[in-house]
């Protein structure tokens, strides 16, 4: 496998490299997948999104009633622009949008709550997945009184991840969502089939995150890494990725919190 120019990041091949891994070793294996019979190594020829959105929230749900007792409610709709009622299937590695699923509803459920500490009824998370001729789009929603518009681009910092998460009282606890490194991962899963992950936040109302695919498999190729003079010279000079938090590279009050606990 080979490193792109653009790939800075060590987990962009380690997605790539994974990939490869699992599909050789899935379809040289020679079995079918009894579950999903129809599935070549991880790749669904007929990913049923809608499916694979509703599966990623019963698992959100269920960590988020075992952390918060209460949990909030699923709104969603489908649009198929080409036949309104045919369901909406997409060539894809339905793992790989699970995982994105799953960190966003974490995300969004648990800022729901906390924004509706003192209310007795949560607002649901509106999921929309929409499919054009080129696009198939997931924008999912939230009331959570969203992140200032400053603080976006923290979300997916690795660093900024790795920051003690500020949680009311209970400290000892992992959180449900502690903007982990499941943002900035997901959003190279969504990028590495030509797609995207954003954020979009008003801060007193709440978030939008969008999962752009390509609703056509022959857009959806890989964005394999390749390896050049470039890449070369970026390993030797960088060593230290931004990537992988080496702890000699953490901001001082942090390694001092980490000392102090
Ligand atoms: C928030 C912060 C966030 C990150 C990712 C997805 C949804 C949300 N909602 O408040």
């Amino acid at each position: 496998v080979i490193v792109h120019k653009t790939a800075t990041s060590s987990v962009e091949v380690r997605i790539s490299i994974r990939m490869l891994i699992n599909q050789h070793s899935l379809v040289f294996d020679g079995a079918a997948n009894p579950i999903h019979p129809n599935t070549i190594g991880s790749i669904d020829p007929c990913c049923d999104v809608v499916q694979v959105v509703r599966d990623a929230y019963e698992s959100a749900k269920m960590l988020c009633e075992q952390y918060y007792l209460t949990s909030p409610s699923l709104d969603l709709k489908e649009l198929n622009l080409k036949s309104r009622t045919q369901p909406i299937h997409l060539v894809y590695v339905p793992s790989h949008l699970y995982h994105m699923l799953f960190e966003l509803f974490k995300n969004a459920m648990r800022a729901t709550i906390e924004n509706h500490k003192d209310s007795s009824d949560l607002p649901p998370i509106e999921v929309l997945v929409a499919i054009g001729g080129e696009d198939l789009s997931i924008k999912m929603s939230d009331k959570g009184g969203g992140v200032p518009f400053r603080k976006m681009e923290n979300l997916f910092s690795y660093m900024y991840s790795t920051a003690p998460t500020p949680t009311v009282g209970q400290q000892d606890r992992a959180p449900l969502a502690g903007f982990g490194y499941g943002l900035p991962i997901s959003r190279l899963y969504a990028q590495y089939f030509q797609g995207d992950l954003q954020l979009y936040s008003m801060e007193g109302h709440g978030t939008d995150a969008v999962i752009h695919l390509k609703a056509l498999s022959t857009d959806s190729v890989e964005r394999l890494p390749v390896y050049n003079k470039t890449a070369k010279r970026n390993y030797k000079v960088s060593q230290a990725a931004d990537d992988w938090c080496v702890p000699s590279r953490e901001p001082l009050d942090m390694a001092v919190y980490r000392l102090a606990k």
